[in-house]
Parts: structure tokens; C-alpha cells; sequence
């Protein structure tokens, strides 16, 4: 598309030079006054372009998308609210997908616990997180290897929180995300190894305790979640090296 547009651009520019002061043989005015309004469309399309990145972010004009995860309306009293904030971006169609998982309202155990998060099949939270389905498995093939099966997550102090990169979902396609539900699980993913159809279907994950609907968005909320990233890391490293 851009470069269909510098094409138009330079041949529209070359156009409107030389038939600036018609001579003979050369077209008329008419002409050279239809090159200059297309000259002048072209860039129009061009600074909208322009403009559309800066507001999209500049530089980052990936595929975005967030899912807000609250817990779900079936649970019962005695389980923990999970709540939280997934994002994901992806680079371009046929690129891996990247996200930050930020969640919190987990137990907070003496010791860390691992919980699975998958992509499941409907954006539908009409009955909680029992209405999203089983895994989103567009190409019918077993556990763990559905598009959306992100594995196990360490819970430290009641808080998940972890970039993961090299993702095989996608945000664009016919196998997009996009629309599905994100679940948040009570256990921890067996990953296909439990001998039973359960552990090849879902990882015998346990119950659904939280779950979201991925949406498509701008590119402001990663960016946001980038820099906190990058914020939480230095004080990491600066606490590592103080008591070190
Ligand atoms: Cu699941
Ligand atoms: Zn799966």
C-alpha cells in the first residue's frame, strides 16, 4: 500500500512538473489540472496515513488486543476473585503473538502455585467462565498443542505476572482470537501427559475461576504495560544488587 503510494506520489509529482506550462504536443490543461488534484489527493491519503500512526503510537503499528479478566459469576464464595489485565500484540499477520499476563487475587501461599491459561472457544461470559466452551481447536488436533494453550503460570504472593513471547495464537486470520475467551484456572495444566482423553482435551486444569473476552485495540494499553514492565525489572535488579 505504501508503496503503491510513493509510486502515485513521484509519478503525480513528475506529471505535475512537466506539465505545469503546457507546449506544443503536450496535453492540455485540463489534464495537467486533473494530475494536480490527484497529486493533491495522494498526499492527503498520505498525511492521514501518517497521522493515523502517530496516534496509533508511532512507531509500534502492530495488532493489539486486551481481555480484562474478572472471576467468575459461578464461582462460589469460598474461591479467589482473580483479577486482572491480559494483553497481547502481535507484529504483523504470520508473526508469533507476545503477552502480559498481569493477574491478582490469588491465594497468597507460604509457596508459589502454577495455574494454566488457555484460549477458549466462546467470547460468551453469559453463564461466567462455563459458557466460554472447551479449548479453541480450529485444527482438531489434542492437547496441549491448540493455539491458545499458554501453558502454567508461577503465582508468587497471590500476583501472576509474566511476558510470554513466541505465542501461536494469532490476532488476525481465520484462526484469530480475537472475540474468544481467555480462562484463568484453579490448577495446573498436566500438558497432555495425564494417560486420560480429559488430559488430551483440556490438561485436567481444574475449575474456571476467572475468565475474558480478547478485544481488538489500539496500541496505547501495551505500551503502558511495556513501560511498567520495564519500570518493575529496574527495581528488581536495583533490590537484587542492594541486599546482594
Ligand atoms: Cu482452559
Ligand atoms: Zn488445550
Amino acid at each position: 500500500m505504501l508503496a503503491l503510494l510513493c509510486c502515485c506520489l513521484l509519478l503525480a509529482a513528475r506529471c505535475s512538473d512537466t506539465w505545469n506550462v503546457p507546449g506544443p504536443g503536450q496535453p492540455s490543461s485540463d489534464l495537467a489540472a486533473q494530475i494536480r488534484d490527484m497529486y493533491a489527493k495522494v498526499m492527503e491519503i498520505w498525511r492521514a496515513l501518517t497521522q493515523r500512526r502517530e496516534a496509533d503510537g508511532g512507531q509500534d503499528a502492530g495488532l493489539h488486543a486486551v481481555c480484562r479478566v474478572q472471576p467468575s459469576a459461578t464461582l462460589d464464595a469460598a474461591q479467589p476473585r482473580v483479577t486482572g489485565l491480559i494483553l497481547f500484540r502481535q507484529q504483523g499477520p504470520g508473526t508469533k503473538l507476545e503477552a502480559f499476563f498481569d493477574l491478582e487475587g490469588f491465594p497468597a501461599e507460604p509457596n508459589s502455585s502454577s495455574r494454566a491459561i488457555h484460549v477458549h472457544r466462546f467470547g460468551d461470559l453469559s453463564q461466567g467462565c462455563e459458557s466460554t466452551g472447551p479449548h479453541y481447536n480450529p485444527l482438531a488436533v489434542a492437547h496441549p498443542q491448540h493455539p491458545g494453550d499458554f501453558g502454567n503460570f508461577m503465582v508468587r504472593d497471590g500476583r501472576l505476572w509474566k511476558y510470554r513471547a513466541g505465542l501461536a495464537a494469532s490476532l488476525a486470520g481465520p484462526h484469530s482470537i480475537v472475540g474468544r475467551a481467555v480462562v484463568v484456572h484453579a490448577g495446573e495444566d498436566d500438558l497432555g501427559r495425564g494417560g486420560t482423553q480429559a488430559s488430551l482435551e483440556h490438561g485436567n486444569a481444574g475449575h474456571r475461576l476467572a475468565c475474558c473476552v480478547v478485544g481488538a485495540s489500539g496500541s496505547a494499553p501495551w505500551a503502558r504495560q511495556a513501560q511498567e514492565h520495564a519500570e518493575r525489572w529496574k527495581r528488581r535488579r536495583e533490590s537484587g544488587c542492594a541486599t546482594a
